[in-house]
């Protein structure tokens, strides 16, 4: 069954239109990496403790959708979908804003990325069993003021952290073994799946400390002591990224990921051993 919902994930991503920009042609993902967790996993208990008490475990998101029904347990699929190296090499160039490709793969793409929960959201239920994309579901909130800044009540980097798909980095991002210029999604169903083992043991073990990131920055987000999410979240969402959005034919806001690109982890691990070595 792991292996079924591996290659549906895959089977839609390359197959639908979806995952392509009409105008421009540029697809947004490539090939999906998959990952299991348990609901039973004792992370998503102490994520309470280092994240908060507001950020749910995947048992509370499904008696919130399900009204409050028992089941023994289940799962958290979660995915990573590589943005496409067209998209990549439109930011690679930029220094001070996004290039038009990565901004529309960031609004259209994300789009399709809710397509894809949807999907399997139905998939799930057509084989049977319940299921529910925490990020679509009437519970999902995000708050600007919390001990850890601005964050949601279910983060996408926490749960594929737990489903052994890579881990967090020195700027908060997450560097899967596609790297970190990817977006990321997951679902919740009550369908028991084999957890996906977590190779490290320290939670940024992926990042290299290289502080390439950190010149990357047009706004000096980043800095040996981390990422500052206000600062970067009033660049993405300032007037001139409105601006921007509009002349590519995006939406709402371009967004930026200059720190994501043109870095030594955009499209691998850079911890990864190569065979030869
Ligand atoms: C709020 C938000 C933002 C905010 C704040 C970011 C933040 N760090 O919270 C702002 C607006 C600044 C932002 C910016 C961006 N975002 Co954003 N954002 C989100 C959103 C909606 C919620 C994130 C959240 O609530 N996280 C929870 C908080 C608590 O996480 P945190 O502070 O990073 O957690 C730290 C601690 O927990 C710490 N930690 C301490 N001890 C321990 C111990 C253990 C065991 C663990 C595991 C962790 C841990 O590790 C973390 C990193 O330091 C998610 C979607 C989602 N629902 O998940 C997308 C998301 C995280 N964003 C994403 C992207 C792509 C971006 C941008 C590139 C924007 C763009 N496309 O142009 C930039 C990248 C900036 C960066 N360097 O991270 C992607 C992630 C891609 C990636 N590789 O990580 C997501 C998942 C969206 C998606 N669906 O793909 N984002
Ligand atoms: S550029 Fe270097 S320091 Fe920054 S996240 Fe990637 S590996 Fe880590
Ligand atoms: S996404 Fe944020 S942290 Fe990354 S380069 Fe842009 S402003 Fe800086």
């Amino acid at each position: 069954m792991e292996i079924k919902i591996l290659k549906e994930i895959r089977r839609f991503v390359a197959t639908s239109l979806g995952n392509q920009h009409e105008e421009t042609g540029v697809i947004y993902f490539s090939e999906p990496l998959v990952g299991y967790a348990s609901w039973d996993d004792p992370l998503f208990q102490a994520y309470k403790n280092s994240i908060g008490e507001f950020h749910l475990t995947p048992r509370e998101i499904f008696a919130a959708a399900f009204d409050n029904q028992r089941v023994a347990g289940g799962t958290v699929i979660c995915w990573i979908l590589p943005i496409s190296e067209r998209a990549r090499q439109s930011n690679r160039l930029q220094e001070q804003w996004p290039g038009r490709e990565w901004a529309l793969t960031r609004y259209f793409g994300e789009e399709f990325n809710c397509e894809l929960r949807r999907h399997m959201v139905e998939y799930i239920t057509g084989l049977g069993h319940q299921a529910v994309a925490p990020t679509l579901s009437d519970i999902f909130q995000s708050f600007s003021e919390t001990p850890v800044g601005f964050a949601s009540n279910w983060s996408e980097r926490h749960a594929a952290y737990a489903a052994g798909l890579g881990t967090f980095s020195m700027n908060d991002a997450f560097i899967s073994e596609a790297g970190i210029a990817v977006r990321m999604g997951s679902v919740i169903t009550d369908l028991k799946l084999l957890p996906t083992l977590r190779k490290e043991q320290n939670y940024q073990a992926n990042c290299l400390n290289c502080n390439a990131c950190i010149s990357r920055c047009p706004v000096g987000a980043i800095t040996t002591n981390g990422h500052d999410k206000i600062k970067c979240r009033t660049y993405l969402f300032s007037e001139e990224s409105v601006q921007l959005a509009e002349k590519y034919g995006g939406q709402k806001t371009a967004g930026c990921g200059l720190c994501q690109t043109r870095v030594p982890c955009e499209f691998k691990n850079p911890r990864r051993k190569t065979e030869a070595s």
